[in-house]
């Protein structure tokens, strides 16, 4: 099949769950075009079924703010007409259903019938989506979809509750390749590097807005640190990290603590990982908890959004309500104090991720698109 895909190409969750659905779908011989800004970061160009298209905004004086949208609908009805696509399948609402539905008009005056599959991944839906700034627009092209998708039954309910919606949305989970993620044995993962051996390793991977709450990730790991040798690994870049910092200093954990910036190697690092801090103000799934997972890291959460379909509560990790630091220190403490706890733990987390493997998702995603193929024909 020929499927054109729209995402951000940043480290956010919505565009490595992007990268990773074109990749493989390339793997598998369809065609695959990557329409937007930049070459999305984990985009590695291996398969001659992979295209990138750069969506290019020229600068003009008068606007303060550049017409992204128009664009981004203009590249793609380019793309659609030359490659014929058949499909076009954009990840998270803003502005990108709204744009797709533009394409899809305009296609439709040259005699053209292109399909929008929409996925929605979460602060397109709780933080920004609904917002009265945007709402109506966000409802509407998540109503003129085709086909609505959504990352968790959390973010399906919450996008029913949130906006007048009347199409069926269809929960698909997030997805990961196990195999990057699969330690055992791995050369490279020389633990030693960072921690002492008698040391547990905490990390946290985000893109440090204030919805991740970074400072509840070093306030609870100071609580730890009391209680047990241990270091923290802060992943990733973003608005509230300076103030993480100077809490580190506050604190007197500089020596412990280490932020190591944005990372296209998170893989790796999480192979050092023993226990994954993910105190977020909600999460429609929680991606990064779910790599953290497949690489053998139990996982300390909150209990917002679709985190409890992800984190198994006694089993894979704990959840806490929003802000209970004492609560999530506790049960990281209860998780990494004696080897063998946290080793049931690491082993439960890794297991459960078999729930969560690209070869169990790939294919809902191949339906939904041979979906649109047929009910074309
Ligand atoms: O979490 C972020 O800040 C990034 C954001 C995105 O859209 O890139 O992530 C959202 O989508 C991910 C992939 O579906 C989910 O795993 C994240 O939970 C979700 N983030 C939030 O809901 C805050």
């Amino acid at each position: 099949m020929k499927i054109g895909i729209v995402c951000y190409p940043t480290f956010g969750g919505s565009g490595v769950v992007a990268t990773e659905l074109g990749m493989a779908l390339a793997d598998k011989g369809h065609e695959i075009h990557f329409i937007t800004y930049n070459q999305p970061v984990r985009l590695d160009f291996l398969s001659h079924n992979l295209h990138f298209h750069q969506v290019v905004i020229e600068e003009y004086p008068l606007f303060e703010y550049q017409p992204y949208e128009l664009a981004l609908s203009t590249k793609m009805v380019e793309v659609v007409r030359k490659y014929s696509l058949e499909v076009l399948h954009v990840h998270y609402a803003i502005p990108h259903a709204y744009a797709a539905y533009m394409a899809k008009q305009m296609l439709k005056e040259k005699g053209l019938d292109v399909r929008v599959v929409t996925t929605l991944h979460g602060t397109d839906i709780t933080l920004v989506g609904s917002h009265p700034n945007y709402k109506s627009a966000v409802e509407f092209s998540i109503n003129n979809s085709d086909v609505v998708t959504s990352v968790s039954n959390n973010l399906k309910e919450t996008t029913n509750k949130l906006f007048n919606i009347t199409k069926d949305i269809k929960v698909i989970y997030n997805f990961i390749d196990v195999k990057k993620y699969d330690n055992a044995n791995k050369e490279e993962c020389k633990r030693i590097a960072l921690a002492k051996p008698n040391e547990r390793i905490f990390t946290h991977v985000s893109n440090f807005r204030p919805v991740k709450r970074v400072e509840d990730v070093v306030k609870i790991f100071s609580e730890v640190r009391k209680e047990i040798p241990a270091k923290l690994l802060m992943i990733g870049e973003g608005p509230e990290r300076a103030k993480a910092e100077n809490l580190v200093k506050e604190l007197n954990l500089v020596d412990d603590v280490f932020f190591l910036g944005n990372s296209t190697e998170v893989a790796k690092i999480l192979c050092y990982t023993d226990v994954f801090l993910l105190p977020s103000q909600t999460e429609s799934f929680g991606l990064a908890a779910l790599e953290a997972m497949a690489a053998g890291s139990a996982v300390i959460s909150t209990n917002t959004g679709g985190l409890p379909e992800v984190n198994i509560h006694g089993k894979t990790g704990f959840l806490s309500n929003l802000g209970d630091i004492a609560d999530m220190a506790k049960n990281a403490i209860l998780i990494a104090k004696e080897a063998a706890t946290l080793e049931v733990f690491k082993q439960n987390a890794k297991k459960h991720t078999k729930q969560f493997t690209l070869e169990s998702i790939l294919p809902v995603y191949e339906e939904i698109y041979r979906s649109c193929y047929k009910s074309k024909a």
